[in-house]
């Protein structure tokens, strides 16, 4: 079955992936599980190849579009999982693309999960800039705020949208995800534009738990303190590596100075 489903992802072919994903959701235990391992598996298969040029774009759309009738199937599941009762949702979270970004399958699986669990999810789709996440979350009173991103230019508008968030005197948690985020990026780069919290959640389920910790009065302190701890210490670790790697003593590097004759 997860054979059958990489292939499906790869071939670009969405006849039997229904199917595959119903074996693969008897087989797993929720359906999280599902998009989390064989899903993701084959999705990664695709990225490497495009990655690699042995892929084009109009096959990737093509696996695009198989991912979401996957996922699309699951939904009903985890639906159910919540078990159908209408309660006060734990918070709003607004979900967004960021600028110049058209990736939308992580950033859906991820509103699904959270809607899942009884969070309001506001999803502003793809392409969004920052002035209408920021005006929006403003006006809805967010909890919090996920960007997802999947190309590398995302990493900069990112920092774009924490330095402005700072710039307004913002202090809603800032959620960053997507392939080409990373814990380093976002405690490098964006976390040190933003007197609030900016972490980053490397996939949809661990969405939840951080979600939650934020939210609740009870946690948050002590998670956010944990978390810009931990983030300084990969700071710190991280200008140690670059200097030690740029820098050596003056003696060694003239031992090594270039002889052209
Ligand atoms: C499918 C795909 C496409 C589809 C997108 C369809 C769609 N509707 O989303 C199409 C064909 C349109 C596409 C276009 C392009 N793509 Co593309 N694409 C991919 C591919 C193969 C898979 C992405 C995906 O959906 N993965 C599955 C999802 C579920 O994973 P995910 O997004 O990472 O999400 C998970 C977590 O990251 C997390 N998460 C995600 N977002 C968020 C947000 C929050 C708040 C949280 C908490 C968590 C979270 O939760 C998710 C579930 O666990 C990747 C390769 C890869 N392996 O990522 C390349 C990839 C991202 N694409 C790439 C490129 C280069 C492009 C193009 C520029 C190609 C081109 N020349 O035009 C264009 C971009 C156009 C644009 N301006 O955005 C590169 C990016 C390289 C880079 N570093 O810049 C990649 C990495 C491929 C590669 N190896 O080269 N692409």
């Amino acid at each position: 079955m997860e054979e059958r489903i990489k292939h499906a992802l790869v071939k670009g072919i969405d006849a039997f992936v229904e199917v595959d994903t119903e074996e693969a959701r008897l087989k797993f235990n929720r359906p999280i599980s599902v998009i989390e391992g064989p899903l993701m598996d084959g999705m990664n298969i695709v990225g490497d190849l495009f990655g690699a040029g042995k892929m084009f774009l109009p096959q990737v759309v093509k696996s695009a579009r198989v991912m979401k009738k996957a996922v699309a199937y699951l939904m009903p599941f985890m639906e159910a999982e919540k078990g159908g009762e209408e309660s006060k949702p734990n918070g709003v979270i607004l979900m967004a693309t960021v600028k110049g970004d058209v990736h939308d399958i992580g950033k859906n699986i991820v509103g699904v999960v959270l809607g899942c669990n009884n969070y309001r999810v506001i999803d502003l789709g793809v392409m969004v800039s920052t002035d209408k996440i920021l005006e929006t979350a403003i006006r809805e009173n967010v909890d919090i705020i996920g960007l997802s991103g999947l190309i590398t230019p995302s990493l900069d508008e990112m920092v774009h949208v924490a330095k402005e968030m700072e710039r307004r005197g913002m202090k809603t948690p800032l959620l960053i995800g997507g392939a080409t985020t990373s814990r380093v990026h976002t405690a490098v780069k964006i976390s040190p534009q933003y007197s609030g919290i900016a972490m980053h959640v490397l996939d949809a389920s661990r969405a939840v738990p951080v979600a939650g910790n934020l939210i609740n009065p009870e946690t948050s302190p002590e998670f956010v303190a944990q978390i810009k701890a931990e983030y300084e210490k990969v700071r710190s670790d991280y200008s140690r590596r670059s200097s030690e790697k740029d820098m050596i003593p003056l003696d060694e590097s003239r031992k090594r100075k270039l002889n052209l004759f």
